[in-house]
């Protein structure tokens, strides 16, 4: 069978892990000879070797951690490198490399050769490494990564070339339509990893709940050993799979490459905040999986967290577990000073204490796929995600934009499909759909997400007028992003609470479908103070809050609201703008994650709110 899972490495009895992090050597291509990396062949050779070098961290965006401008605002071909030595047992085994996510466009070399090319920033690819290693001399990986968007990437930008006589020749900037630091870089971890021959490469887990009693249903591939492109005997491989508990107590096995268990007295996955106890949130067995191949007696075992919930929505309500569900939370960042968008486990553990202490039970994954080892954190906390794309201000409609979008469907709903946290699809952020073409663009992206995945509902979070959007016909869920008394009636919080419930009464009058409003949100310059508010300070944001609470809670009681998510977490880095003052400053925690006073106003709604439910 044709390979095509994204499982993350894991150590088993018969695989084994080995991280290629640490302190890598980078250099970029010259602005103006873009291809030179390619035409001296860098990758065939040492970086060190083809011109000066800097330290690299991986994972880390590398915008930051110089003291060079060049690198934080380059633009085009960057380069890393680094050497790396392999166990001799490896030679017996297959041997993968694994990127967590590298933005935005990467080719990888091992030891000179094009292992791996993979277009999107926040989403994991690998190659197998079938040739070419070394087992007793130093190995060498390259990769070169480009971080120029075009109309046809996600997200999108464009190189804007200048002529005039003012600017040096062959002058170019990236422009870019989203509201966050075009970071670049090897973002997550990248993995060596092994398998056996004969291996899994793909779990699919769905589960659904009958009275007391979980039911998961399982479907395993299997690759398996190819001699002379010939499979020895299709029959070779068995799978079995057993359903272990917390305590590791076995509760249901089953044979074959697919099937169901039942799980009498399941402990249902719940969000942390509709139980009593935190112990008692996110309950995750383990799905022990195992292929055996008869012809070379080979075994192997990848253990997969698996959660027993279910999700449903009417025309009003959103429910997990039957229970109806109301979305307090954030869209977020994966942002953060000197690394960027590099994952930082110190910021991931920070962050979802924050989230805790706040009392939220959910985000958005705004606006790109977060690192696996932050989905790992949500399913195993009991955090509710809505997961989105990279798709940011999608505009254009382009054939090849469309192709690249499903692409980036296809790959972050292989990746996330079998995460409890996960509950919803989000196919774009506040997508232009007031434009025509609009219409039957979000039509194939909406059912091409359907298609892949019928067990969560689908939204795409919207900015424009109910009465010019095509998009809210297609979706199951309605999001809006909101910004009154911000970017209109500036100043003016009078005006929020009829501006809000006059909008979301509009959408759900047209749409009958549940609404989020999926942003609402201030500037705030922590530390700023006057009285009466103005806008940039602390009252101003909590006083505006107010307003949106007032009519969240009558939208909630009276129409079809089911979710609250204010922008933003934090503070976040922005291009340089006359409107952003070293970022976006909307966050209800600084960048360095202090609270602003809006995150003890938000702490004591979201409590109140958790007592409620
Ligand atoms: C939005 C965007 C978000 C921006 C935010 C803002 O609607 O979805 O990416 O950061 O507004 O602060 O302007």
């Amino acid at each position: 069978q044709e390979s095509g899972g994204i499982l993350y490495p894991q150590d088993s009895e018969s695989r084994e892990v080995k991280s290629l992090d640490g302190i890598w050597n980078f250099r970029v291509a010259p602005r103006h000879q873009p291809e030179l990396g390619f035409q001296q062949a860098w990758y065939s050779q040492p970086l060190k070797q083809t011109g000066e070098t800097d330290l690299m961290p991986v994972p880390s965006s590398y915008n930051d951690v110089t003291q060079k401008k060049v690198y934080r605002d380059h633009i085009g071909w960057a380069w890393y490198d680094r050497a790396f030595r392999i166990p001799q047992q490896w030679q017996d085994r297959r041997v993968f490399v694994r990127f967590g996510a590298a933005n935005y466009h990467s080719i990888v070399y091992v030891n000179g050769q094009k292992v791996v090319e993979h277009a999107g920033g926040a989403l994991p690819f690998l190659a197998e490494l079938k040739t070419g290693l070394k087992y007793t001399e130093e190995n060498r990986i390259t990769v070169a990564i480009n971080n120029t968007l075009t109309r046809e990437t996600l997200p999108q930008g464009s190189v804007v070339w200048q002529t005039s006589a003012r600017f040096p020749d062959g002058y170019f900037t990236l422009n870019y339509d989203f509201d966050f630091f075009n970071y670049a870089g090897i973002h997550r971890s990248v993995f060596l990893y092994t398998t056996p021959k004969t291996y899994i490469d793909d779990i699919d887990v769905t589960s659904r709940v009958v009275g007391t009693t979980g039911y998961v249903s399982y479907a395993i591939r299997a690759v398996e050993e190819v001699i002379n492109s010939v499979r020895s005997n299709p029959q070779a491989v068995g799978v079995t799979v057993e359903l272990h508990d917390q305590e590791g107590n076995v509760v249901g096995n089953a044979v074959g490459s697919s099937g169901e268990i039942a799980v009498s007295n399941a402990k249902l996955w719940w969000p942390f905040t509709m139980v009593e106890n935190d112990k008692d949130a996110a309950y995750l067995y383990t799905l022990v999986v195992t292929s055996f191949d008869t012809g070379s007696n080979e075994r192997d075992v990848y253990r997969l967290k698996v959660g027993i919930r279910t999700i449903s929505w009417t025309e009003k309500q959103f429910l997990i577990n039957d229970k109806p569900f109301y979305f307090r939370g954030f869209g977020r960042h994966e942002d953060f000073d000197i690394r960027g968008k590099g994952i930082d486990n110190v910021m991931l553990v920070k962050d979802h204490n924050l989230i805790k202490w706040v009392g939220a039970n959910s985000y958005r994954t705004s606006h790109y796929p977060y690192a696996e080892e932050i989905m790992d954190l949500t399913d195993r906390l009991g955090i509710v995600i809505i997961d989105e794309v990279p798709a940011v201000s999608t505009d254009g409609f382009s054939a090849g934009l469309l192709v690249n979008h499903k692409q980036q469907l296809k790959e972050l709903i292989q990746r996330d499909k079998n995460r409890a946290s996960v509950v919803m699809w989000s196919v774009s952020n506040e997508p232009r759909s007031d434009y025509a073409e609009s219409e039957a663009y979000f039509k194939d992206v909406i059912e091409w997400t359907r298609s892949l995945d019928n067990t969560r509902p689908v939204t795409c979070v919207v900015a424009v007028d109910f009465s010019r959007d095509t998009t809210a016909q297609f979706v199951d869920i309605l999001a809006i992003n909101r910004y009154f008394s911000w970017y209109s009636d500036t100043g003016h919080t009078e005006v929020i609470q009829e501006s809000i419930t006059l909008d979301v009464e509009n959408w759900v009058r047209t749409h009958k479908k549940p609404i989020i409003v999926a942003e609402y949100g201030a500037d705030t310059i922590a530390g700023f103070h006057q009285s009466p508010d103005f806008v940039f300070t602390e009252e101003y944001q909590t006083n505006f809050m107010k307003e949106h609470f007032k009519a969240f809670d009558y939208l909630r009681a009276n129409s079809s609201l089911i979710g609250e998510h204010i922008w933003n977490f934090a503070d976040f880095m922005t291009a340089q703008g006359i409107t952003r003052i070293l970022g976006n400053r909307k966050g209800i925690f600084t960048r360095e994650r202090q609270p602003k006073s809006s995150a003890h106003l938000l702490r004591y709604r979201f409590h109140l709110l958790a007592a409620e439910s």
